[in-house]
């Protein structure tokens, strides 16, 4: 059998053709925004903003990039019509304000996306009116990017925009709409990330959602309790990729995820950590929990259950940084520094927080007490910053449990000094997975379970 996945991410838009019994790729293109779609003036996703707290794109470009991207497909030669079913997944939080969906007119001519931060003060009321009650019941505390404060926002500064909102779905939910001809509901993966969705109960939280607009509950699409039973059918136009109408489309599902289902991480016990710009952490959990801290956010595991997901934000940029502080190359800093220094590094550990952190906030870098960071050797340095970094990650992720194994991906996850870190701190089995495409692989497995 086969599935179509497609990701809706920053930068660009994938599709990927999953061969369900081989579980493999067999066929993928991809658009850029800034490459494909020129006209967006958007080269890295986001419209230019004078404001750098500001991130906003215009949604028709998504719809534009999807359309693209399935006549590449089909013009790259794949057999579109043994296609049988289609699921998907988009960047977490961006939101998507309709004022009709048949025909299309939207009321917000932009969508904030998840790089937004521009709601802080939004943020202090709703932690002041639900302090530990929104973090217990919505898996997070008020968060800048997530659509209560989002929305709250837009009420508050286009009340007339905002009442002539008809419904405001999250860009997952808008784009597997946009598959099916018909509204279609959100998933609770992904609709976690929007402190409005009360995980207890699995349904919207009547409260929250009036404390952040009036109405608004009645704005929301409905809620997914599972794939199979929420699926919708591709609408007919799309017959002109080659695709055949009526197959079924299952919701689609935010970035992380999906990403967990297609790192084959769905199950506890496996952690994914993604060693990139920033460094995500993300673990199934087969119970409700909230991280006392409020670090990690809490999301629905589209295979059932939970999932966690911490992002701390010095990553890759902050071991570049160091490496190249040291004059070092890869191949030093992925493997002989750790060749020469012992795990642990005789208690010598530092912290590289050059951007301000998140995961734990506001975090400068540090160093441990005792240890003499000028009189050091470069091995030395190099191990005690991945150690910080890794230990850091250790410690923020505790109240999840343990792990009996780490699954690395993203550009550093081939270093064997990392790996080794990885696995003396969290005491796990670690490999190194390549998952170019998790997420839209993530979609299309999650596809597999409309076909009933
Ligand atoms: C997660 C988050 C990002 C986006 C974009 O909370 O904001 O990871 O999903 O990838």
């Amino acid at each position: 059998m086969l599935t179509l996945g497609i990701d809706c991410s920053t930068q660009g838009v994938k599709a990927i053709v999953w061969d369900a019994s081989a579980q493999k790729v067999v066929a993928s293109a991809a658009i850029n925004y800034g490459r494909d779609l020129p006209q967006y003036k958007s080269p890295d996703g986001f419209l230019p903003s004078g404001d750098v707290l500001v991130r906003h794109a215009n949604p028709q470009m998504w719809i534009d990039a999807i359309e693209m991207v399935l006549a590449k497909l089909q013009h790259e030669g794949c057999d579109m019509g043994k296609i049988a079913a289609i699921g998907g997944d988009a960047q977490q939080h961006a939101t998507v304000y309709l004022e009709s969906f048949d025909p299309l007119v939207f009321s917000r001519s932009t969508s904030p996306i998840w790089m937004d931060s521009s709601t802080s003060e939004e943020c202090a009321c709703l932690d002041a009116k639900f302090g530990m009650r929104l973090r217990e019941d919505t898996g997070s505390p008020a968060i800048e990017r997530f659509a209560a404060a989002q929305v709250k926002k837009f009420a508050k500064e286009s009340p007339l925009a905002y009442e002539k909102t008809k419904r405001i779905h999250l860009l997952s939910s808008f784009l597997s709409s946009w598959f099916a001809g018909e509204e279609m509901p959100v998933d609770l993966g992904d609709g976690a990330g929007m402190n409005l969705l009360n995980l207890k109960t699995c349904s919207w939280d009547e409260e929250i959602c009036s404390a952040v607009a009036d109405g608004l509950i009645e704005k929301l699409p409905g809620i997914a309790k599972d794939f199979s039973s929420s699926a919708g059918k591709l609408a007919k136009r799309f017959e002109k990729y080659g695709l055949r109408s009526g197959i079924p489309v299952v919701p689609f599902t935010g970035d992380n995820p999906a990403s967990l289902v297609g790192c084959f991480a769905e199950k506890p016990g496996v952690a994914v950590i993604s060693l990139g710009t920033s460094d995500v952490f993300f673990a199934a959990m087969d119970t409700y929990k909230i991280d006392p801290d409020g670090y990690g956010h809490v999301f629905g595991n589209p295979a059932g259950g939970f999932m966690s997901l911490s992002c701390v934000k010095n990553g890759s940029l902050a071991r570049n940084r160091i490496r190249e502080e040291l004059g070092v190359d890869w191949k030093f800093f992925d493997e002989t520094a750790f060749e020469r220094t012992p795990p642990g590094n005789n208690g010598k550990r530092a912290f590289p927080f050059f951007e301000e952190e998140i995961t734990p906030k506001h975090c400068a870098c540090g160093i441990d007490a005792s240890f003499d960071w000028e009189k050091a050797s470069s091995e030395e340095k190099i191990r005690a910053i991945v150690e910080g970094q890794i230990s850091n990650l250790r410690e923020r992720t505790r109240w999840i449990g343990d792990f009996e194994e780490i699954k690395l991906t993203g550009g550093a996850s081939l270093s064997k000094g990392i790996q080794s870190v990885v696995a003396d701190i969290f005491g796990a089995k670690v490999s190194a997975i390549d998952v170019v495409h998790s997420a839209a692989v993530g979609g299309a497995r999650l596809a597999e379970r409309g076909v009933q």
